[in-house]
C-alpha cells in the first residue's frame, strides 16, 4: 500500500513491564526488525519503534507485590530486561518509547482534551466484567465458567482467571458512532487487516455493534491523569495506542510527524487486534489524523494448546535457545518455522532438526565447500566465469526467481516464511547444480577447457552466495557479515547493508579478482542439549 508520507513506518506492540519478556514478545519485535531491515535495503527510509506500556492497575499490582513503586518497577525491568534483550537479539529500532516518558504523557493529554472539547468524550457510568490482565470490560457473553479452584466463578475466555465487578463513573469515547466508517474503511482498504481470517473476526465484531468506551479509571492511580479531572487516570489502552503518534513527534515535531505518521504496518498479536483495527483507528477519525496502511496480526506462539504467557511459559528463554542456537538462527527459526499470522508450537527437537538440515547442511555447506574450493584450486582469488552453458543459465533464472518472490513475500505481504523458503529454495538449488557439476572431479582435467569449466562452476556458486548473503541479511545478519567477508565483498561492493533487494539478481555483481578467505564456519555443529 503506497504511504503518503516518506518514512516507512513500522511499530511492535509496546509491551507491559510486569514481567521480563518471553518467546512471544521476541516473535513480534524479531519480524519486525525483519521487515525494517528489509525495507532499508530497498533504499528506503524506515523508521522502527518499540517500547514499554508502563502504566495501568497490572503494573501498579506487580510493583505493590514486589515492594517498589510502579516507577522502580518499570525502570527495572527495562533496564534488566527488555532493552538488553532487544540488543542481544540485533533489533534496529529507531526509538523506544516509554508511556511514562513525558514527551508521551504531555501529548496523552493534550489529545484526549481535544477529544473531550470536541464533544467526543462524555461523562456515564459503567459496570461490568473487567479482567484486570487484559486491562479490559468483557462482555458478559464472552466469559467462561471456571473450574476447580475457580468453581462458579466466570473467568476470562484468554487468561482463563476470575474477572472483576467493576463499578465506576467514568468518561467515555463514542466509539459507537464509529462502526459505519470503520466499516467502509476495512471494506475500501482489504488489506488494511492482515491475515484475512483476523479480517473476518474484525468485521463480524463492527457489524455486531459497537459500545462506547470507558477511558477513564478512577479505583488507582498509576496514569496519565485525565488533564479537566484528576479523580481519573486515563484508561491505560488509550494512553498505549497513541505512543504510536506520540513517538512520531504529534503535536511536539510536525516535521517528523508529517514524514512518519500514520504508521505503514502495525505488527500486533491477535489478542490484541481489536484494539489497534477497531479504538485506534476511531480514535483517529475523531481527531481527523489519517490511518496507518496495515494492522498486521501474528498468531500465537503455543505453549501444550496454550497461549504462550507469562503465566503460562515453556519455561525457555530467549537467551536460552540464543546461547545454545546463536542468535541469527534464532531469528530465522519461528520465521521459517510458523506461517506469519498462524498459531505454532515451539519445539526443541524441530528448532534442531531444521538447524541442522537447512543451515548447517544446506546453507552453511554450500558456503564452505565454495569458499574451500577455491582456495584449493584458485588459491582464494575469484575466477572469472568463461564458460557458462545451460546449467549456468539455470541458475541465473533461479537467482531472479528467488529475488522477486522474497521481495514481494516478505517486503510487501509479510509472509516471513514464503520469502525464507524462496531464498533457500535457491540455496538448495545451487548445492545441487554443485553436486551434479563436480568441480572436484573438473578439477582433475588441466586442459584449458578444464580450467575454464571449474572456473565457470566455482564462481557461478560464489555469486549466488553473495546474493543470497544479501538477501539473508535482514534476518540473519551476523551470517551474511560473515559471508560478505568471506566472499571478500566488502572490498569491491562496500557494506552489506548498502546492497540494494532490487538489484540482488543482477548477475556478475561479484567482481572476478576478489579475495576468497574461508572465514567463520557459518552454523557449527550443535552442542549437547543443555538443560533448561
Ligand atoms: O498487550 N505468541 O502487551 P503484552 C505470539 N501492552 N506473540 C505473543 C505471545 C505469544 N504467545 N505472547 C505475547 C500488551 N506476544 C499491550 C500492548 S500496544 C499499544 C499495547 C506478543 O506485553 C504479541 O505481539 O501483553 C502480543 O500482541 C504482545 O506480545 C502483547 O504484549
Amino acid at each position: 500500500m503506497p504511504s503518503t508520507h516518506s518514512s516507512y513506518y513500522v511499530t511492535t506492540p509496546i509491551y507491559y513491564v510486569n514481567d521480563a519478556p518471553h518467546l512471544g514478545h521476541a516473535y513480534t519485535t524479531v519480524a519486525g526488525d525483519v521487515l525494517t531491515r528489509w525495507h532499508r535495503q530497498r533504499g528506503e527510509r524506515v523508521w522502527y519503534l518499540t517500547g514499554t506500556d508502563e502504566h495501568g492497575q497490572k503494573i501498579q499490582r506487580t510493583a505493590e507485590a514486589n515492594g517498589v513503586t510502579p516507577r522502580q518497577w518499570a525502570d527495572r525491568l527495562v533496564t534488566d530486561a527488555w532493552q538488553p534483550l532487544w540488543d542481544h537479539l540485533g533489533i534496529a529500532n529507531d526509538d523506544f518509547i516509554r508511556t511514562t516518558q513525558q514527551r508521551h504523557t504531555d501529548r496523552v493529554q493534550e489529545f484526549v482534551q481535544d477529544l473531550y472539547d470536541k464533544g467526543e468524550i462524555y461523562k456515564g457510568g459503567y459496570e461490568g466484567p473487567y479482567c484486570v490482565d487484559c486491562e479490559e470490560y468483557k462482555l458478559p457473553g464472552e466469559l467462561i465458567d471456571g473450574e476447580g479452584e475457580y468453581a462458579g466463578r466466570k473467568l476470562c475466555p484468554i487468561h482463563k482467571r476470575p474477572v472483576e465487578i467493576l463499578k465506576e463513573e467514568n468518561y467515555f469515547f463514542r466509539l459507537s458512532e464509529y462502526g459505519d466508517r470503520l466499516l467502509a474503511h476495512y471494506e475500501a482498504n482489504p488489506g488494511f487487516i492482515q491475515p484475512e481470517s483476523a479480517r473476518n473476526e474484525v468485521v463480524n465484531f463492527v457489524r455486531g455493534g459497537l459500545q462506547d468506551l470507558s477511558i477513564s479509571r478512577s479505583t488507582f492511580d498509576w496514569g496519565v491523569p485525565v488533564p479537566w479531572d484528576h479523580q481519573h487516570v486515563i484508561y491505560v489502552w488509550v494512553d498505549a495506542l497513541l505512543n504510536y503518534a506520540t513517538a512520531a513527534g504529534y503535536n511536539e515535531n510536525p516535521e517528523k510527524f508529517a514524514d512518519t505518521f500514520p504508521a505503514d504496518v502495525h505488527l500486533v498479536g491477535k489478542d490484541i487486534l481489536r484494539f489497534h483495527a477497531v479504538i485506534w483507528p476511531a480514535m483517529l477519525m475523531a481527531q481527523g489524523l489519517p490511518l496507518p496502511g496495515r494492522i498486521a496480526a501474528n498468531g500465537w506462539l503455543m505453549v501444550g494448546g496454550e497461549k504462550m504467557s507469562k503465566s503460562n511459559l515453556t519455561g525457555i528463554r530467549p537467551q536460552d535457545l540464543t546461547s545454545h542456537f546463536g542468535v541469527d538462527a534464532y531469528r530465522w527459526y519461528f520465521l521459517r518455522a510458523i506461517a506469519f499470522g498462524q498459531d505454532g508450537s515451539f519445539s526443541w527437537e524441530d528448532f534442531t532438526a531444521r538447524y541442522t538440515s537447512e543451515l548447517a547442511n544446506g546453507y552453511g555447506n554450500l558456503a564452505s565447500r565454495v569458499a574451500a574450493m577455491v582456495g584449493t584450486y584458485f588459491g582464494g582469488t575469484l575466477p572469472a566465469a568463461t564458460a557458462d552453458g545451460e546449467a549456468e543459465a539455470a541458475v541465473h533464472a533461479g537467482l531472479v526467481r528467488a529475488v522477486a518472490e522474497a521481495d514481494r513475500r516478505i517486503g510487501d505481504e509479510l509472509d516471513f516464511q514464503g520469502g525464507i523458503l524462496a531464498v533457500f529454495d535457491f540455496v538448495k538449488q545451487v548445492n545441487g547444480y554443485l553436486t551434479e557439476q563436480e568441480p572436484w572431479k573438473v578439477a582433475k582435467d588441466e586442459s584449458e577447457q578444464g580450467r575454464a569449466r571449474l572456473a565457470t562452476v566455482l564462481y557461478t556458486a560464489a555469486e549466488s552466495l553473495r546474493a543470497v548473503a544479501v538477501l539473508l541479511n535482514p534476518v540473519m545478519p551476523g551470517t551474511s557479515r560473515k559471508l560478505w567477508d568471506s566472499l571478500g565483498a566488502e572490498a569491491s561492493l562496500g557494506a552489506l547493508a548498502e546492497q540494494r533487494v532490487q538489484d540482488a539478481g543482477r548477475w556478475g555483481t561479484l567482481p572476478a579478482g576478489s579475495t576468497v578467505t574461508k572465514g567463520a564456519i557459518l552454523f557449527p555443529r550443535l552442542e549437547e542439549k543443555p538443560a533448561v
